[in-house]
């Protein structure tokens, strides 16, 4: 079962207009904006709008039109990024193996740079 979904993390309060953020793309159901910290020329994150803690919760959880519309904005901020052609990389971490450090589901993308092999061998 997901963990239960935390009003007060920071992308609810970005949501909610709290906090302010780079936005690059809003629809009904996704928001996405730039990455704080980016570890690429571009960096961005793509959320749902739904409370939703991460990809376990979403995939169990939301529509099929709140999926549709995460991939769909996903391909959308990539293309209108610029990075369609050169390449990208989507992750989306789930959970404490992966290091997500905002319980919230966020798909990033990244690229503008070569970004090198899937993985490090070890943590
Ligand atoms: P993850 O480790 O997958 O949970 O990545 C969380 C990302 O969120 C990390 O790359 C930094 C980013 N981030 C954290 N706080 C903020 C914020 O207040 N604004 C923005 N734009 N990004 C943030």
């Amino acid at each position: 079962m997901a963990e239960a979904y935390d009003d007060n993390n920071i992308f609810a309060r970005i949501l909610r207009g709290e906090i302010p953020c780079d936005k690059v793309h809003e629809d009904d159901h996704t928001l996405a904006f730039r990455d704080i910290n980016p570890q690429a020329p571009t960096h961005i994150l793509v959320i749902p709008k739904g409370r939703y803690v991460s990809m376990a919760d979403f995939s169990e959880n939301a529509s099929d039109a709140e999926m549709a519309a995460l991939l769909r904005a996903v391909g959308r901020v990539a293309r209108e990024a610029g990075v369609e052609d050169s390449g990208y990389r989507i992750l989306a971490n789930h959970g404490p193996d992966s290091h997500q450090e905002v319980p919230h589901l966020h798909i990033h993308v990244f690229g503008g740079r070569k970004l090198g092999g899937m993985l490090p061998r070890k943590d």
